[in-house]
């Protein structure tokens, strides 16, 4: 009997359909997706794409920048009530009131955000490249920073520039608690804690190193060192492991014991390989974007990926 991963690459080829999967979807997802990587390795990914269908398995705003950089292309997801924290604590009609406020700012946005917000950006960033983004930007020239205020405040201490800040936050980033985490580590002093820049400012006051999704990942696989407690959504875990097999990874705690007392992204596991396959059937749930608006969020986007 076929398995529904066979049902899923066999309907993929016949479609001509590329899954690309976010590190924080279900291992099942991982394990089938043509591309595995975070959201700027990703948006890159689905900008070049020569399949006719993107299955794009992660949350909305990810689905909608594949769309909007590669308009031509049908894009769907597994769930489309797969949101964000961030995005969604960002409308775009109190952004713009937000930003009568500060006239003459340049507007960086983490890609974090619905497609209308970034039509109100000068130029995007993800955590991968937010310190080149910023550099880019001329000394004397003030910023409004948005919708991440965690990053926001790693990014003003790591720059030295005053920026303007958004008050959003990731719910998955904001539920390490200090307290465990630092009672974890005397039971593991040796290990090194990573932290993605989402997280607060006490949590990466105790860090060893903080970067991006991929910076994490390659930090795990590059430093000589086989123990890390690791503070970012715990999917992660899955190809870290796979890349370094002989070392351990424990996942930071969270504040409120969840189903794997850690942190994982709720909206990002909505998303299951039967609601991939039905997509994929169905060709629906599809991410549409008025065309006003795809060129609109598509230069802050063109002005990120032209600085890498
Ligand atoms: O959505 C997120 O939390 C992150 C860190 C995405 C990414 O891949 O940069
Ligand atoms: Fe959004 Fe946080 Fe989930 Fe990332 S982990 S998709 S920032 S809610």
């Amino acid at each position: 009997m076929k398995t529904l991963q066979d049902k899923i690459i066999a309907l993929k080829q016949k479609k001509n359909a590329v899954i690309l999967a976010h590190y924080y979807q279900h291992k099942a997802i991982q394990d089938i997706a043509d591309f595995v990587g975070d959201s700027l390795e990703l948006s890159r990914k689905a900008s070049t794409t020569d399949a006719d269908i993107i299955v794009f398995a992660g949350v909305y705003f990810m689905a909608e920048t594949a769309k909007i950089v590669n308009p031509t292309k049908k894009v769907l997801i597994p769930d489309e009530n797969a949101g964000c924290s961030l995005a969604d604590g960002c409308p775009p009609e109190d952004f713009k009131q937000f930003l009568s406020n500060y006239p003459n700012h340049t507007v960086v946005t983490y890609i974090n955000c619905s497609a209308e917000v970034k039509t109100l950006t000068d130029i995007v960033c993800t955590s991968s490249n937010a310190k080149k983004v910023i550099a880019s930007i001329p000394e004397d020239q003030p910023i409004v920073f948005a919708p991440d205020k965690n990053l926001g405040k790693y990014l003003i201490a790591e720059t030295g520039r005053e920026m303007v800040l958004w008050e959003g936050s990731c719910i998955v980033h904001e539920a390490f608690s200090l307290e465990k985490l630092i009672d974890l580590h005397k039971k593991n002093p040796t290990a090194h804690i990573i932290a993605h820049p989402e997280s607060e400012t006490h949590i990466l006051k105790v860090a060893n190193y903080i970067g991006s999704t991929s910076g994490m990942i390659n930090y795990v696989k590059n430093t000589d060192h086989d123990l890390f407690i690791v503070a970012t959504e715990a999917g992660i875990l899955h190809k870290m492991q796979q890349d370094n097999p002989q070392k351990t990874l424990i996942p930071a705690p969270a504040k409120e014991d969840n189903t794997c007392a850690c942190s994982e992204c709720a909206f990002m596991k909505l998303n299951t390989l039967e609601k991939l396959y039905n997509c994929l059937s169905d060709e629906s749930p599809e991410v549409k974007l008025e065309q006003d608006i795809i060129e609109k969020a598509l230069l802050p986007i063109q002005r990120m990926l032209a600085l890498n």
